[in-house]
Parts: C-alpha cells; structure tokens; sequence
C-alpha cells in the first residue's frame, strides 16, 4: 500500500541549489517509492540563528510504501550522502536538511519522529512550496493548509529560477 508523503527540503551551505538538486534525484531513486511531484525552489531567510546564508527550500510529494522510520533512516543516509553533519547548535546551516512533514493522514509521536513536522504550521518556507504542490490540502488534525497560509504572510521568502540562485 502506497501512502503520499511530503518532504520538505533545505540548504544553505556548498552550493544550496545543487544540493536540492541531488536530493530530488535521490528521492526518486528510492526503493519502493515514487516521486510524484517538486514545487519551485524558494530562498528563504534564516530561521534561528542569523548568521548564517539564506536557505534554498522546496517540497516535494512522493508516494511510498516504506514505513515513516524505514523513510526516516532513507532521508537520513541521503543527507549523510550529502555531506551533513550534526552539530550541536540549534537551527545551524547544513548542506541538507530532509524532514518528513507529513505522511498521509499519520500522526506519529515517537523519540526520532514526530509528524506533522512540528512547526510546519507556521514557516512560510514549508508552506508555500507544499500549497503549490497540494493547494486542497488538509492536514491530520483537519485544518486547510489555506487556512495556514492565510495565517503565515510571504514574508522573507522568495521564489528562484534556476540562473537566480546560489
Ligand atoms: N531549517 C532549519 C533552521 N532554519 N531556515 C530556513 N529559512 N529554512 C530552513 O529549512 C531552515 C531554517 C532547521 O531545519
Ligand atoms: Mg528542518
Ligand atoms: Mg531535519
């Protein structure tokens, strides 16, 4: 059984584009999984500490039949893949960042995932990159994604064309 997962997605070290890039690639190569749609890349201003580069951001839908865990370790093999590291600082800058934000109608609420990615609800860079990919969207706990956007103004955030960006 196949359930729809949307990922979100985010760089801001060694070339952020290019990252979200290799990451798409990566997704759709994933076993037992289909990548069904990306939204358009957004740069988007730092959240938590504020020097660091501005992030590249995006989401994508992928239709699995992998469990959120097995998931889980996928997306965090492909960010080792990718260069990241764990640092101990809170919110720092990473070549790839890959978060479940949300699988199906799920709620999980286990030591290394919770979803709904908890504040999705209100980053503008998750937001708007999921309502151009899933616009009728409602989320597990029965709110429209319209309604949080109309919460959650366009603020520092910008879409890019490929020439634009970093
Ligand atoms: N991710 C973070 C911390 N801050 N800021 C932006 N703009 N985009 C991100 O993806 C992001 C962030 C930790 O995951
Ligand atoms: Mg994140
Ligand atoms: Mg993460």
């Amino acid at each position: 059984m196949m359930t729809r997962a949307y990922i979100g997605l985010g760089s801001n070290l060694d070339t952020p584009l290019s990252q979200l890039r290799s990451a798409l690639k990566a997704l759709a190569a994933l076993p037992d999984t289909t990548l069904v749609s990306q939204s358009s890349f957004y740069a988007s201003d730092p959240l938590g500490p504020a020097d660091q580069p501005r992030y590249v951001n995006a989401v994508a839908a992928l239709d699995t039949a992998l469990s959120p865990l097995t998931l889980l370790d996928a997306l965090q093999a492909i960010e080792l893949e990718q260069g990241r590291t764990r640092k101990a600082e809170r919110w720092g800058p990473r070549t790839l960042d890959l978060d479940i934000l949300l699988y199906g109608e799920q709620q999980l609420d286990e030591p290394r995932l919770r979803v709904p990615h908890y504040h999705m609800h209100a980053r503008a860079f998750v937001l708007y990159p999921l309502a151009e990919i899933a616009p009728q969207l409602n989320l597990p706990d029965g709110r429209a994604l319209t309604e949080l956007l109309n919460a959650c103004p366009f603020v520092g955030l910008e879409r890019v064309t490929e020439t634009q960006c970093c």
